[in-house]
C-alpha cells in the first residue's frame, strides 16, 4: 500500500500519526543523511541543532541566555529564556504545537512566518531529528504562567504533554540522551562544545552562552563551567583571533548594515604578520569553502584599497600590477551574513551559491571601509604601503622562483635527496614521516615497510612561519623538501592556497618527533606551516602525529612498552608485584634511543601504532591558538601538544 493509500483507508487522524512515525523513522535508518555522520562529528551537531534553535529565538528578540550542561549520564540540556515553544493544538494534526515540532522533520519554522528564520545547524533538520536519535528526550516549556512537558523514546512521545506546575519566566528546556546504538561514540567534548559556543557568541552580539560539565567535580566541589558573551561581536572576534600577534593598526573596521535585503556584518583589522585569515559565515555556520559573500568582500576590498592609493598617487611609483593577495597580507576579516534561502554547494557543501549575495557585500564593504580610509589618513596610509611592499616581496620571490626553478627544475621526479621513498605509486596506500633529525630518520629507514612508507628527515627546527615572510618560506630548504616529496608544487602563491591535493603522493603524513618539549615544538612548527600553507591537507584528515612509547619495561622475558604512567603502573603490578623495583624501567628519551626494530614496532606498524589525527574542527579558533602558540610563551605552547584535544582525535 502507498502512503496515500494507507492515508485514504484509516480515519485521518491514524494517517497523519502513520505518516509522523515514518519521518523520524528515515532519520533513524540513515542517520547521516540528516545530521552529517555518526561519529563524535555528528554526536556534538545534536547540541548545536538545539542550541541554534535557540539562537533563532534570540535572533527574532526574544531571548538572550542559553545554557548549555553535560550532565553526569552524558544527557545533555539546552535551556534558554525566550518564548517557550508553543503547546496549543493544532487542528489540523490535533496535536500540541509541542509534539508536531518534536516529532515531524522540518516542522520547527512553519508557526514562524512572520520572522525569517536565519540560524539553523549545516543541514538545518531541525530539534526532531535530535529527538529521533535519542534514546530519552524530555522537553519542558515555560510559557503563560505554566511549567509544561512531554517525554519521548528514539522520537516516540511516552507521554501527553502534562503541565507540572507554574512559571514565573517564559523559555525552553530540552535534555537529550543520544541513542548509543547509533553513534560510535558517545562521549561528549567540553572543549568541542566551547569552542563552538564561544564563536556563536562572537557572532551573536548580546547572546549569554554558558557551558557546564557535570561529569567531572573539582577538588572544591564546583563543576568546569564557562560563560560566553560578547558586547561587540565580530570585532572582538578579529581581536580573539589575532591574539599575539603584532596589531598593523589599532583599529577593527566594523560594519554592521544591511544591502538589498541581505544582513551584511564585517569586521577587518590588519597585522603586520603576513597571513590571510578571512573567515565567513552564512546564518552562523562557517562556510569554509567561502562563496559568493566570499567574494564580495574580497572585491570590496580589493577595489577600495585601490581606488583610495591611486587617489592619493601613492601608486604612481610602482611599475607592478598589485594582485589580490597583495591587499590581504596580513589582513584579518570575520564576513558574517544571513540568507532566507541559502544554497549551499561544493564538496562539504559549504559553499555559498547565491548570487545576490556577491553584491551586497561587495557595496557595505566598499562604502564602509572608503570612509574609515578618509577619516583616517594615517591608518589607511599604513595598509597602502604593507601592501605595496606585499606586491614588490610577491614580485622578487616570483625572480628568485624562476633563478632557482632554471638552476634545479623541480618538476618531473626532482624528489629531494633526502627522501627515501616509497615503492608503491598508490598515494592512497601510501604514508610519508616526518622525522625529526637524520639519525632517527635512518633508524626509520630501517625499520620501515619501504613498499608504502617513505621517510623524510627533517634537520632540526623548520621555519617559523607565522613570523616569516612568504619569500623565506619558499627559501627554506627543509620547506621545499616537504612540498617536492609531498608532490604538491611550489609554484606561486595561489597554488599554495588551492593546494591541488590530487597530486598529492601520500595520503598519510606523519610527523614523528621526540616524546619531550623539542619534538613538541617541531610538530607544531610543521603544524602550523601545515596550517598556513597546506590547509587542505588537514581539512581533508591526512596529517597524523605518531606516538613513540615513553617507556620499556621489564621483568626477566616479559617485556612491554608504555606510552604513559597508568600502563608502567599496571606492568609493575602484574609482574613486580607492585613493586618497583622488581621491574627494570627503560625511559625512551628519544626516538634515536629505539632501534630499528622497536620503532617499527612500536611506532610505525599499521597494526599495532597509535596514530593521532589531527583535525580542525573550528579554524577560526585553531588560528587563534597558533599566533599564540608561536608568540614567545613556551608553556602553553606545550599544553597544546600534550592536549590538543580539540584539534586531534585519536585514530588507533
Ligand atoms: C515555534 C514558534 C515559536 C517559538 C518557537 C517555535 C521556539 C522554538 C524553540 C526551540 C528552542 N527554543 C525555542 N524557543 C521558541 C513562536 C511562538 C510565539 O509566537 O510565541
Amino acid at each position: 500500500m502507498t502512503e496515500k493509500e494507507m492515508n485514504a483507508a484509516s480515519g485521518d487522524y491514524s494517517a497523519s500519526s502513520i505518516q509522523v512515525l515514518e519521518g523520524l523513522e528515515a532519520v533513524r535508518k540513515r542517520p547521516a543523511m540528516y545530521i552529517g555522520d555518526i561519529s563524535e562529528k555528528g554526536l556534538h551537531h545534536l547540541v548545536y541543532e538545539v542550541v541554534d534553535n535557540s539562537i533563532d529565538e534570540a535572533l527574532a528578540g526574544y531571548a538572550n541566555d542559553i545554557q548549555v550542561a553535560i550532565n553526569e549520564d552524558g544527557s545533555i540540556d539546552v535551556k534558554d529564556n525566550g518564548r517557550g515553544i508553543p503547546v496549543d493544538i493544532m487542528p489540523k494534526e490535533n496535536k500540541s504545537a509541542l509534539e508536531v515540532v518534536l516529532t515531524v522533520l522540518h516542522a520547527g519554522g512553519k508557526f514562524d512566518k512572520g520572522t525569517y528564520k536565519v540560524s539553523g545547524g549545516l543541514h538545518g533538520v531541525g530539534v526532531s531529528c535530535v529527538n529521533a536519535l535519542s534514546i530519552y528526550f524530555k522537553a519542558e516549556v515555560f510559557r503563560g504562567g505554566k511549567h509544561y512537558m512531554q517525554e519521548y523514546s528514539i522520537g516516540k512521545p511516552t507521554s501527553e504533554v502534562i503541565v507540572v506546575g507554574d512559571a514565573n519566566e517564559s523559555g525552553t528546556k530540552i535534555h537529550f540522551k543520544p541513542d548509543g546504538s547509533i553513534f560510535t561514540t558517545t562521549e561528549y567534548k567540553y572543549d568541542t562544545l566551547a569552542s563552538r559556543l564561544r564563536e556563536l557568541a562572537f557572532l551573536n552580539a548580546g547572546v549569554r552562552l554558558s557551558l557546564t560539565d557535570y561529569r567531572v567535580k573539582k577538588e572544591d566541589g564546583s563543576f568546569r563551567t564557562e560563560v560566553f558573551y560578547s558586547q561587540k561581536g565580530l570585532s572582538e572576534f578579529v581581536r580573539y583571533i589575532d591574539h599575539g600577534k603584532e596589531a598593523l593598526i589599532s583599529d577593527v573596521i566594523h560594519i554592521i548594515t544591511e544591502k538589498q535585503g541581505t544582513p551584511v556584518e564585517v569586521a577587518i583589522t590588519y597585522n603586520t604578520s603576513y597571513n590571510e585569515n578571512v573567515y565567513s559565515y552564512v546564518n552562523n555556520i562557517h562556510t569554509i569553502e567561502g562563496g559568493t559573500h566570499l567574494t564580495g568582500f574580497r572585491r570590496g576590498l580589493s577595489r577600495t584599497l585601490k581606488k583610495y592609493a591611486e587617489d592619493q598617487k601613492m601608486l604612481e611609483k610602482l611599475k607592478i600590477e598589485i594582485s589580490g593577495d597583495d591587499f590581504r597580507e596580513g589582513l584579518t576579516a570575520v564576513v558574517s551574513i544571513k540568507v532566507a534561502e541559502p544554497q549551499f554547494e561544493g564538496q562539504t557543501k559549504t559553499k555559498l551559491g547565491n548570487n545576490e549575495v556577491m553584491g551586497a557585500v561587495d557595496q557595505a564593504v566598499g562604502e564602509a571601509l572608503g570612509h574609515f580610509l578618509e577619516e583616517h589618513p594615517k591608518e589607511a596610509k599604513t595598509i597602502v604601503e604593507k601592501v605595496i611592499l606585499a606586491a614588490t616581496a610577491r614580485q622578487a620571490a616570483r625572480k628568485a622562483r624562476e633563478m632557482v626553478q632554471r638552476k634545479s627544475p623541480l618538476t618531473g621526479g626532482g624528489l629531494p635527496g633526502k627522501l627515501a621513498d616509497c615503492s608503491s605509486k598508490d598515494a592512497e596506500q601510501c604514508e610519508i614521516f616526518l622525522v625529526e633529525g637524520d639519525s632517527a630518520g635512518g633508524t626509520a629507514k630501517q625499520g620501515r615497510d619501504r613498499m608504502f612508507q617513505a621517510i623524510l628527515p627533517l634537520r632540526g627546527k623548520i621555519l617559523n612561519v607565522e613570523k616569516a615572510m612568504p619569500h623565506k618560506v619558499l627559501d627554506s630548504e627543509e620547506i621545499k623538501n616537504i612540498y617536492t616529496a609531498l608532490g604538491v608544487s611550489i609554484g606561486t602563491e595561489e597554488d599554495s592556497k588551492e593546494l591541488n591535493l590530487a597530486k598529492l603522493r601520500y595520503h598519510k603524513v606523519v610527523i614523528m618527533t621526540d616524546a619531550d618539549v623539542d619534538g613538541s615544538h617541531i610538530a607544531t612548527l610543521i603544524l602550523t606551516f601545515f596550517f598556513r600553507h597546506m590547509r587542505p591537507l588537514l581539512e581533508k584528515g591526512c596529517v597524523y602525529i605518531a606516538t613513540p612509547p615513553l617507556y620499556l619495561c621489564k621483568k626477566g622475558k616479559t617485556e612491554e612498552y608504555c606510552w604513559n604512567d597508568q600502563q608502567r603502573q599496571a606492568f609493575i603490578l602484574k609482574y613486580g608485584d607492585g613493586n618497583e623495583n622488581a621491574v627494570h624501567t627503560q625511559r625512551y628519551k628519544g626516538l634515536g634511543e629505539m632501534n630499528a626494530e622497536q620503532l617499527w614496532s612500536t611506532t610505525m606498524n599499521p597494526e599495532h601504532r597509535t596514530l593521532r589525527q589531527v583535525t580542525i574542527e573550528n579554524a577560526a579558533e585553531a588560528d587563534h591558538i597558533f599566533s599564540m602558540l608561536m608568540g614567545e610563551e613556551v608553556a602553553p605552547r606545550r599544553e597544546f601538544i600534550e592536549d590538543n584535544a580539540t584539534y586531534a582525535k585519536i585514530d588507533a
